[in-house]
């Protein structure tokens, strides 16, 4: 796909998901040492409508040392609808959080649902204590319609973020907090050893396994891709392309 058509997909989408890509990728270009990952062919771009609206979803996928897939979608369904999903899965052998943000803009202009956590993967929820210190010390914020998480959502940690933001100001203070989890998230995860224990190994690929099985029950996400796909392409999509496990 031409460079200039991604472009004009992420100009068109929200101000605050433009702005939450762009910060991604910056992030990501400063502090992980970034190789190309092959997305399968006929998932890079990616065109459906099925039962009226058209929905337009683009992929951008890089991979490091510590990190078998770092996964940037943008989505917009006809014009209304406009979606920001992101994954960083760490490789098996790295006892890292799994950092996942995703961004639901609705008709009018508004962000229904911002989300962002970096995902414990010790059976108990706790984050390392390295983690556990840098996000303990960033300063208190306060959003004034917080969002209670889905039954499925017990896969998050205690400082996971997840707001309807009610003005630009509570948007800057949500893109200024995912930026802080994500430099803070690639500064720990370059300096992190690898296990060297299979044992310990096989523990996290069981938690990414967990974390993947739940996400995978969000049909909110379900729903609006099996409306321009339908359903057995959604579930190859989903299983494939969003929460795709390491075996
Ligand atoms: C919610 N995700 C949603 C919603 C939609 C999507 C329409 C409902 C918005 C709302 O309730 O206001 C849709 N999200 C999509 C689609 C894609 C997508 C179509 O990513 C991809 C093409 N979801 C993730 C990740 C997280 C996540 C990585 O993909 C978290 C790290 C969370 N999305 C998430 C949660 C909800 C949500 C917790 C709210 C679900 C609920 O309230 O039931």
């Amino acid at each position: 796909m031409p460079k200039s058509m991604q472009v004009s997909l992420r100009n068109r989408l929200h101000p605050l998901i433009h702005s939450l890509a762009d910060s991604i990728e910056e992030i990501w270009q400063q502090h992980l040492e970034l190789s190309p990952y092959t997305v399968p062919e006929d998932l890079g771009y990616i065109e459906g409508h099925l039962e009226g609206e058209r929905l337009v979803i683009e992929n951008h996928c890089y991979q490091t040392p510590q990190f078998r897939k770092l996964h940037l979608e943008l989505a917009q369904v006809g014009n209304g609808l406009d979606i920001l999903h992101c994954v960083m899965f760490p490789n098996t052998d790295y006892a890292l959080p799994i950092f996942g943000a995703d961004l639901v803009g609705g008709r009018g202009g508004a962000i229904s649902a911002a989300i962002a956590d970096l995902s414990p993967i010790n059976s108990d929820r706790s984050l390392p204590e390295s983690y556990h210190q840098a996000l303990a010390a960033l300063p208190a914020i306060q959003f004034s319609q917080p969002r209670a998480l889905p039954q499925w959502g017990d896969i998050f940690s205690d400082f996971c973020l997840f707001v309807h933001p009610v003005n630009a100001q509570e948007e800057a203070a949500f893109l200024q907090r995912v930026r802080d989890f994500l430099t803070l998230h690639c500064q720990i995860a370059s300096q992190e050893p690898p296990l060297r224990s299979r044992f310990d190994v096989d523990k996290v690929l069981a938690r990414h396994q967990y974390y993947c099985s739940r996400q995978q029950q969000n049909d909110k996400t379900r729903r609006v891709l099996e409306k321009s796909f339908g359903a057995e392409w959604t579930d190859r999509y989903m299983t494939t392309m969003l929460f795709d496990c390491a075996v």
